[in-house]
């Protein structure tokens, strides 16, 4: 019988590989995947909220139906604060940032997330997920954390993936040391490896933007679409969903440069450099694909915000590069 290695398996085994490490990042994951689990079990629950949420929001416990991105939220907050592993938090949807509570021990990391990214997707039926970054905390113990502890350019990660929740769901991660795909296998409750050392084909065959804005562009992303269709040296074809964990998986798996570039409306980019943009740059870069935001790779860009946006074109290699050109070119 073929056996499957489980996260918590392949953790380990990476862990032995570093005499000198204390474990503590491998429970941290494991706290994580726990989150996952049951944010998981919650959105293929989601149907069945909204119908019992129609008989005045309440369910069958009589308890308040939540927002499922609230929930998300909540749920990895009170999954990660006991662990000891956390410094403290930051979420997409939170303002500031989240202290573990006084009578919890502190860890030596911050972790940073968006907890159901694309939740707007939820109510048909479309994939959503939850991205999620690990750095290292410098405040000392007894030292008052601050939201400038939180703003490390995207190279200081020690750790980012996100979890799909789609047809089957998937946690995709990485920690320099190459991307691995792990599926929810619901029979055993366990993320079996399943896509292990993705790398992402160097030319793309998908191209994902969302072209209503076409009309708000700059020179620079209206000639790189333009050259895209144009283009007759390779298949491509448009596929844009609107949610990101889920453009950015195909594209990782299938090659191809997803764009949120900076337009006339949206003058500093719609997604967020902490919860969307770094942590997705870290996988694609190490699954040998690129992030950048036409004028800098992302992950050198030094943050001064909590919940700053970016640009942002990701994917395969050569057509970043090949984009970046055109967004150079275009400002002369
Ligand atoms: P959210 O974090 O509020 O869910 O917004 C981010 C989402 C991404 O998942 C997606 O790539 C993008 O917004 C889609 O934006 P648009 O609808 O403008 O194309
Ligand atoms: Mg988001």
């Amino acid at each position: 019988m073929k056996t499957s290695t489980a996260l918590t398996q392949f953790l380990m085994e990476e862990q032995r590989q570093y005499p000198g490490s204390s474990g503590n990042f491998t429970l941290l994951f494991s706290e994580l995947i726990l989150a996952a689990k049951v944010i998981s079990r919650e959105v293929n629950k989601a149907g069945l909220i909204n119908l019992l949420g129609a008989t005045g929001y309440k369910n069958v416990q009589g308890e308040e139906v939540q927002k499922l991105d609230e929930y998300a939220n909540d749920t990895i907050v009170k999954t990660m604060e006991r662990g000891g592993h956390l410094h403290a938090m930051a979420s997409e949807e939170i303002e500031d940032i989240i202290r573990i509570p006084d009578d919890y021990p502190k860890g030596k990391y911050l972790l940073l997330f968006d907890p159901l990214d694309g939740s707007s997707n939820i109510d048909v039926n479309i994939s959503v997920g939850t991205i999620f970054s690990i750095l290292r905390c410098e405040a000392k113990a007894g030292e008052k954390i601050t939201v400038d502890d939180f703003l490390q350019p995207g190279t200081e990660q020690v750790c980012s993936g996100y979890v799909i929740y789609g047809s089957s769901t998937v946690l995709v991660y990485t920690t320099g040391h190459g991307v691995h795909g792990f599926t929810l296998d619901p029979s055993v409750g366990e993320f079996l490896l399943s896509h292990e050392n993705i790398r992402i084909p160097e030319k793309a065959s998908i191209y994902s933007i969302n072209e209503a804005n076409s009309r708000y562009w700059y020179k620079g992303t209206t000639d790189y679409v333009e050259k895209i269709k144009a283009g007759e040296d390779r298949v491509t074809t448009g596929r844009y969903v609107g949610s990101l964990v889920a453009d950015f998986h195909r594209n990782l798996l299938k090659g191809g440069v997803f764009l949120y570039p900076i337009d006339r409306k949206a003058t500093k980019g719609k997604l967020r450099l902490l919860y969307e943009a770094n942590p997705l740059a870290f996988i694609a870069e190490q699954a040998g694909g690129a992030a950048s935001t036409g004028d800098v790779r992302v992950m050198d860009i030094a943050p001064t915000e909590l919940h700053q946006r970016t640009s942002l074109i990701i994917g395969s290699k050569n057509d970043v590069a090949e984009a970046e050109k055109c967004w150079q070119d275009a400002q002369g």
